[in-house]
């Protein structure tokens, strides 16, 4: 059994859970301790009593710390990217990308450790000058998705151990394993006891301890738009700093004068690779009229080659949706797209495979409204739609028409409507001729409107939210 983290000690639980691998439902990852709201206490005041011990570790000891955790996560890249892809249900080339991904990211923050830097400045008053200093935030609270079981633990984690905060981490339920094995790297690493704690739980118990208490001083979630609600409720009112990154509902605009191959590979990547399971997959292309008909069949012919099954198997292109109940909403958004009367080109059709799992194929929606639920709201499996446009005036329209706002697409050859869209978008990510998912680790992360709040995670921009700044005046 897979304990959790606390005070430096694996720890049972009160009950347990089994992870079971969403390829192949007789399959069991493994079994895994649930914290309850004591233990979860526990950690806190752990992380409380650790956290000044671990701020007043030199820089390079700490850059020391992130660069041997990220060296084990690249070391052991294909061993996890196997567990990760069984228990979440990615094909293993994406898993092992992903590890490899958490591994660069603690080494990106091992040297960000050693960039901490502040401001001087002479004050307006003579004979007294000014530092603007940065400091940990102090004990912060983790809450990650189960779509990416590694990195984004890893995108948040980093950056709060670099700048000398301490951790108390609660993954998605749903995927334990790849938490687990991340724990018990970092818990190698020789941090302080208390510095980093892992709590596998449920989110009303686990998570809303963690909301509620004042020594968790913030908060970094990823996850529904729903739960970034409650997260607002808790946290929010008691005046927890917050960075949450929530849902999308991303456009990918393709003009007449787009390069159709590399539309359609943007669209079809953008929108299915994870089983379109990812924050800034594309659900919604917006197609201008002159290129629309050859760009739905070259989709359709290409979404009919992909191969979807088991996520460990050679060869697969789009593993099987997370859990049941992820499956279920799937394939009600596909009965809900029908009966507001989309066309559905292909696929959105439960699949059969040796093992049982929660196989579907891609489904592509045309002819659809920009108002219709399937474009609006985010769906969050490998489900899509096309909307036709008049002009690219129009289309930007189209692309702003929802309440979210985390990445958007274009595809075009045209440098003045690119211009233009990079600027005119409402998104804090901005993708063209490139698929809106998949980013990379070194420059921020985040979006607008209901898709984001609080400052950015990643790159360097991830200082703000994991350091405060103090401002001292000396007179000499
Ligand atoms: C990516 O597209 O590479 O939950 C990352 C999500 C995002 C991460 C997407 N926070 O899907």
């Amino acid at each position: 059994m897979n304990k959790n983290l606390i005070a430096g000690n694996w720890c049972e639980g009160r009950s347990v859970r089994e992870n079971i691998n969403p390829s192949d439902l007789s399959d069991i990852v493994g079994i895994y301790a649930q914290a309850d709201a004591e233990d979860t206490q526990r950690a806190i005041e752990a992380a409380t009593r650790a956290q000044p011990i671990w701020a007043a570790y030199s820089s390079q000891q700490r850059a020391d710390a992130l660069d041997r955790i990220g060296t084990e996560i690249l070391q052991r890249q294909t061993e996890l990217g196997e567990l990760l892809a069984r228990e979440e249900g990615k094909v293993l080339p994406e898993a092992i990308a992903e590890v490899s991904r958490a591994g660069h990211i603690f080494k990106f923050f091992a040297g960000e450790a050693m960039r901490v830097t502040g401001e001087h400045l002479d004050s307006v008053r003579s004979g007294i000058e000014v530092d603007i200093l940065r400091q940990p935030v102090g004990v912060v609270g983790i809450i990650t998705p189960w779509n990416f079981p590694i990195a984004i633990p890893a995108w948040k984690i980093a950056p709060a151990l670099a700048y000398g905060n301490s951790v108390v981490f609660k993954p998605a339920d749903l995927v334990p394993g790849s938490a687990w094995a991340l724990a018990d790297i970092i818990h190698r690493s020789s941090l302080p006891d208390g510095t980093f704690n892992l709590l596998m739980g449920r989110g009303s118990v686990v998570g809303q301890t963690m909301l509620e208490s004042p020594k968790v001083r913030a908060i970094s979630f990823t996850g529904s738009a729903d739960t970034g609600q409650r997260i607002m409720q808790s946290a929010g009112t008691r005046m927890a700093k917050l960075q949450m990154e929530m849902g999308g509902k991303n456009p990918l605009v393709v003009l007449n004068d787009a390069e159709l191959d590399r539309a359609v590979e943007c669209a079809v990547h953008g929108a299915f690779f994870s089983t379109g399971q990812r924050c800034t997959a594309s659900s919604r292309f917006i197609v201008e009229k002159g290129i629309y008909p050859h760009f739905v069949q070259a989709v359709v012919t290409r979404l009919e080659q992909l191969r979807v099954g088991h996520a460990l198997e050679a060869g697969i292109d789009i593993g099987p949706v997370a859990d049941a109940s992820q499956y279920e909403q799937d394939l009600n958004y596909v009965d809900i797209g029908k009966a507001e009367g989309a066309f559905l080109a292909s696929g959105g059709v439960p699949l059969k495979r040796e093992t049982e799992g929660f196989y579907m194929s891609p489904a592509l929606f045309t002819d659809c409204d920009p108002h219709m639920r399937i474009a609006q709201e985010e769906i969050f499996g490998p489900v899509a739609c096309v909307i036709p446009a008049d002009n690219y005036e129009q289309a930007l329209e189209f692309a702003n028409a929802t309440p979210f706002g985390l990445s958007a697409g274009i595809c075009t050859t045209s440098l003045k409507h690119a211009t233009h869209y990079k600027r005119h978008v409402q998104s804090g990510m901005v993708m063209v001729n490139t698929p809106t998912a998949g980013v990379d680790y070194h420059v921020p992360f985040g979006g607008t409107k209901a898709s984001s709040f609080g400052p950015r995670e990643q790159g360097h921009h991830a200082i703000e939210f994991f350091t405060t700044t103090k401002t001292a005046y000396t007179q000499a």
